[in-house]
């Protein structure tokens, strides 16, 4: 059918229509359905080459690095929430980074979950070398106590670098999780990783490189242990809605680094938020930009 501008779901036309564009309807229709969807590389509208290009500036960020630059790295991998190295604020290191943001799939699912004021929450690539323990079950909805909003406070965007299979480590799913509106309690750990709940609640995303796996903040999933030598790794680019205070901070990201992804990144990183005011108060033209917000979920 044809969408119009219908003032009762103000802010989701524009997304779906181009959502419709870019042949990514199915994919939205899977989310609904069970909480995450694979794109493809082909859907994507990506270079052949993107994820190659991203996963060698990973591997060389992980030559480069000091791991004890990032603060996780000083805790025992016992004690972190993911096994392996992960790389944080990831803008500035390299415009491939932000065309990775810029992706029009990318922000059509971003705006899609988290409304058309959607924001940036974070960036952060996952890397592990050899063999890792399972991530625990969770959704992505850190400090937000259940029950969670019906529609989700952040959203998951995640570019596959390397093939996703059971044996290397990939994400599990647990389908239709994103409308419990609930964390997993302790009880609800598959048994591979030690817990109660039957491995087959849960279903293992298979992936190639240059995909994109989506999935709400309600949704709830793991990894799979990995028992295969090399490296396994995925960018996930994650949004929020208009009110959640982002993970990462962008101020110190320069003017000159955003242009390369124009006004839209410039607001998506907070550029253009009405919070975060001194004496002199908001503006009012940004909080003009949230106004769609108080009307529905998709503005
Ligand atoms: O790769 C991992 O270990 C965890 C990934 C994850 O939980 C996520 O991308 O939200
Ligand atoms: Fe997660």
């Amino acid at each position: 059918m044809e969408i119009g501008d219908w003032k009762s779901v103000a802010g989701m036309a524009d997304t779906y229509r181009e959502a419709r564009r870019l042949g990514i309807e199915t994919n939205i229709a899977e989310l609904e359905a069970f909480g995450f969807t694979i794109i493809p590389p082909e859907k994507t509208g990506a270079p052949k080459d993107f994820a190659k290009k991203l996963y060698d500036k990973l591997l060389e960020m992980a030559r480069r690095e000091d791991e004890l630059s990032v603060e996780l790295n000083k805790h025992s991998d016992a004690e972190k929430p993911a096994y392996g190295r992960q790389f944080f604020h990831l803008l500035e290191r390299d415009p491939l980074f932000i065309d990775a943001v810029m992706n029009p799939a990318v922000r059509a699912m971003g705006a899609y979950m988290m409304g058309q004021s959607y924001r940036m929450f974070s960036m952060v690539a996952f890397y592990k070398d050899g063999p890792a323990r399972s991530t625990h079950m969770h959704c992505d909805c850190v400090g937000v106590p259940s029950p969670l909003p019906t529609y989700s406070t952040v959203c998951n965007v995640s570019w596959i670098l390397t093939p996703y299979r059971e044996e290397t480590g990939t994400l599990g799913m647990v389908p239709g999780s994103h409308r419990l509106c609930r964390h997993p309690t302790q009880f609800e750990q598959p048994k591979f990783i030690g817990g109660g709940m039957d491995d087959d609640m849960v279903t293992p995303i298979i992936a190639e490189p240059g995909s994109l796996v989506v999935f709400t903040g309600n949704t709830w999933h793991c990894t799979y242990p990995k028992t295969s030598e090399g490296v396994r790794a995925h960018i996930a680019t994650a949004f929020c809605r208009n009110f959640i205070a982002p993970a990462e901070d962008y101020s110190d990201v320069p003017d000159e680094v955003l242009a390369h992804g124009g006004p839209e990144l410039a607001r998506l990183v907070g550029r253009k938020a009405w919070q975060g005011y001194g004496v002199e108060g908001p503006k009012l033209e940004n909080m003009a930009l949230v106004r769609a917000a108080y009307q529905t979920q998709y503005g």
